[in-house]
């Protein structure tokens, strides 16, 4: 097993979700975490968290992945102490909207391939050459089970996700013959803002997403990046899909009302 201690993690979107409960696993195991996202007072107040509970080193930085100047000006601008960066986990993402194609709002479309598509394609742009160059790095993109296969209404955020999964493949095939790893991890139904997000705050709606079944939480997708970054060396888990046991496709859920 490798140790993460006191190596550099990045993490895009850590102010919430699955992004957040990675910053917590790999503080816990030592490792000093740059933490980027939008809200920066959010990560702010996490940062003091992590530092009391884990001791962990944290450097912030307020940052829309969607924009390629303020990705290659933070990232070109980091720190000496920070600029090596060991382990980029590329989590910053979002879907907005579940209408039918034919009737879909452009804006929303434009937010989701900026940020899911263009935005993980601008931070491992500007971080990967950096890992090449010092011979070591992981690469852990979280795509999503939506990537695998088109649903009703959520076909661009498919795409966005089918799009991260040809990326994570092909940069495996661009990085084979260095040490620098890949990982696409592919989450069924998770329980954090995602679909409040989508829903533009109707949290009613969001809630019904996992009405009656037990999805998966931020934490059971941080373990199993976790354990993906923590093998050895030699050994490159590609992809991996986790679902909640209450799913078996992006639709086909069982849900089991309190009698
Ligand atoms: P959350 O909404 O809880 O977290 C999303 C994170 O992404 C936030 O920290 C947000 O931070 C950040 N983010 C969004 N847009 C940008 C941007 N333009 N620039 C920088 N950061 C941004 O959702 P999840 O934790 O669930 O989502 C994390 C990833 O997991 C996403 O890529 C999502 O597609 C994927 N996923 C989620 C699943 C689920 O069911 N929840 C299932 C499969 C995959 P801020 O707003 O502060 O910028
Ligand atoms: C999020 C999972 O099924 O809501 O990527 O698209 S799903």
């Amino acid at each position: 097993m490798i140790s993460v201690k006191d190596k550099i993690v990045l993490i895009t979107g850590a102010s919430s979700g699955i992004g957040s409960a990675c910053a917590r696993v790999f503080a816990g195991a030592g490792a000093r975490l740059i933490l980027a996202a939008r809200r920066y007072d959010k990560l702010e107040e996490f940062a003091k968290e992590l530092r009391k509970e884990y001791g962990c080193e944290t450097y912030l930085i307020s940052l829309d992945v969607r924009d390629l100047q303020q990705v290659e000006q933070v990232f070109s601008n980091l720190p000496e102490n920070w600029q090596n960066i060991e382990i980029l986990i590329n989590n910053a993402g979002l879907s907005r909207g579940l209408e039918k194609l034919h009737e879909g709002s452009i804006p929303d479309w434009q937010e989701m391939i900026d940020t899911n598509v263009k935005g993980l394609l601008y931070v491992t742009r500007t971080v990967v050459p950096g890992m090449v160059k010092r011979g070591s790095g992981h690469v852990v993109n979280i795509g999503s089970i939506a990537g695998r296969a088109a649903y009703p209404g959520g076909s661009v955020y498919c795409a966005s996700k089918a799009a991260v999964r040809a990326i994570s493949e092909g940069l495996k095939q661009d990085l084979l013959g260095t040490p620098i790893r890949v990982t696409e991890i592919e989450p069924g139904l998770v329980e954090t803002e995602f679909s409040i997000v989508r829903f533009h705050g109707d949290t009613d709606r969001a809630k019904k997403v996992y009405q009656d079944l037990t999805p998966l939480t931020g934490d059971d997708v941080a373990d199993v990046v976790f354990f993906c970054v923590t093998r050895p060396a030699h050994v490159n888990i590609s992809e991996v899909l986790v679902v909640p046991n209450d799913q078996a496709s992006a639709l086909l859920v069982h849900r089991h009302p309190p009698k």
